[in-house]
C-alpha cells in the first residue's frame, strides 16, 4: 500500500523575517493565528518547543505548566490537530550560553537536564512520546574550551537521565554540524546512532534528519535517510533545502536541488517512512522579502513539491533504471533521471 503522507510544521516556521542584520519585515503573529493557518492549509500536526507549548516556562510553577499544557492538548484535540513532538529549547536561557548538557558549569548542566525532564512531562501531557533534541549549543567556539571526550560522557549522562525519567519517552536526536557553534559534537546521523548505543536504552534513542543539516555536513540527505532507516531509527524528519556551505538557510523543500529532493523522497518511499505514523515536517522559513499575504507559501509549496516528487518517484521507470544499472550505463541512467524530472 502506498503511504498516505501526513504533514507538519512548527510555529517558528511562520517567522517574521528578522536576520542577524535586520529586524522583522512582517508583523509577528500570535499562536492562535498560526494554528488557524495550519488548519486552513490542511496540515495534520504541529511540532512544539517546550516554550511554544508553555510560554515563559522557566518562570512558571509545575501546576501552572500542567494547566497550560492540558488546555493546549484539549484545544488541539478539538481542532483535530496532532502534536508531533516536543523539543526543549536549550539555546535561549542565560544558563545555556556555554551549552546545555556539555556546559562547563555543573549548575548549568543541571538546569539543562531538569528543563529536558520538564519537556518530557509536557510531551506526555500533549500525548506524544517523541522528545527532539536539537543539540544547538553542544559544541565549541574554540576547540580547547571543552573536552570532546568528556562531552560524549556528559551527553550520555543527560540522555540516560531523560530515559530514566519516563519509561515511554523516545529521544530523537537532530544532528547539525555547525551554527550556532563552530563545531557541534553530534554532527551527523552516524554520530547520533553511535551515541544511542552508549545509553541505558538504545532502543529508545533514534534520530531526526534535516536535509539542510546533512548538506552542511557535506552529506547526501538521501543517504542519511537510508542509513537511519537501516537501523529503524528515523522517527522524524525536517525537509528543507540549502544552497551550499553557508548559514543555515531553511529554504523550501526542493528549492535549490530538485534532484536531491527527488532522491530524498525515493529514499523515504523505499523505506516505508510514514507507515508507522511518522510525519513529514518542513523546517522551512519564508524569504525575508515575503509579503504578509504570501506568508504560508514556503510551507504549502514545500508540501506541493514533496507530493509532486512522490508522484515522480512512483512513476519512475524502475525497470529501465535497473537494466541500465546492470549494464553499468550510468550515463544513460543520469539522463533517464533528468528527463523524468523534466517531464
Ligand atoms: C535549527 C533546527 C531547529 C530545530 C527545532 C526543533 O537549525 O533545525 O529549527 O529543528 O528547534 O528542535
Ligand atoms: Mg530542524
Amino acid at each position: 500500500m502506498p503511504t498516505q503522507y501526513r504533514f507538519c510544521f512548527g510555529p517558528w516556521n511562520i517567522s517574521p523575517g528578522q536576520d542577524p542584520y535586520g529586524p522583522p519585515t512582517r508583523v509577528e503573529r500570535g499562536f492562535d493565528w498560526k494554528l488557524e493557518q495550519l488548519k486552513k492549509h490542511g496540515f495534520d500536526a504541529m511540532m512544539f518547543h517546550d516554550d511554544d507549548a508553555v510560554p515563559d516556562i522557566d518562570s512558571k510553577s509545575w501546576p501552572q505548566i500542567q494547566k497550560e499544557a492540558k488546555a493546549l492538548k484539549k484545544r488541539l484535540d478539538g481542532e483535530g490537530i496532532a502534536i508531533e513532538m516536543v523539543a526543549p529549547r536549550l539555546w535561549f536561557a542565560p544558563e545555556t550560553i556555554d551549552g546545555g548538557y556539555t556546559s562547563n558549569d555543573p549548575k548549568h548542566r543541571r538546569y539543562a537536564i531538569e528543563r529536558s525532564k520538564r519537556s518530557i512531562d509536557i510531551a506526555k501531557l500533549l500525548g506524544t512520546d517523541i522528545l527532539v533534541l536539537w543539540l544547538a549549543r553542544e559544541g565549541t567556539y574554540i576547540r580547547e574550551a571543552k573536552s570532546g571526550r568528556k562531552s560524549v560522557d556528559l551527553l550520555v549522562e543527560a540522555i540516560d537521565a531523560m530515559l530514566a525519567h519516563d519509561k515511554r519517552i523516545r529521544i530523537s536526536i537532530e544532528p547539525k554540524p555547525n551554527e550556532p557553534m563552530d563545531h557541534a559534537y553530534i554532527p551527523t546521523i552516524g554520530h547520533a546512532l553511535a551515541l544511542a548505543h552508549l545509553t541505558r536504552d538504545p532502543k529508545r534513542v533514534g534520530c531526526l534528519i534535516e536535509s539542510a543539516h546533512a548538506i552542511l555536513a557535506g552529506l547526501d540527505p538521501a543517504d542519511e535517510i537510508d542509513f537511519a532507516c537501516a537501523f529503524g531509527k528515523l522517527w522524524s524528519l525536517h525537509l528543507n533545502d540549502q544552497n551550499g556551505l553557508k548559514y543555515d538557510q531553511d529554504r523550501p523543500f526542493g528549492c535549490t536541488n530538485l534532484r536531491s529532493a527527488f532522491d530524498q523522497v525515493r529514499a523515504l518511499e523505499r523505506n516505508g517512512y510514514g507507515k508507522k505514523g511518522e510525519y513529514v515536517c518542513f523546517d522551512v522559513h519564508p524569504f525575508r522579502t515575503t509579503k504578509e499575504e504570501h506568508w504560508m507559501d514556503h510551507l504549502t509549496n514545500s508540501r506541493r513539491t514533496f507530493l509532486g516528487l512522490v508522484e515522480k518517484s512512483r512513476s519512475f521507470d524502475e525497470k529501465a533504471a535497473a537494466a541500465l544499472v546492470k549494464n553499468r550505463d550510468y550515463q544513460a541512467l543520469d539522463q533517464l533521471v533528468i528527463e523524468h524530472l523534466l517531464g
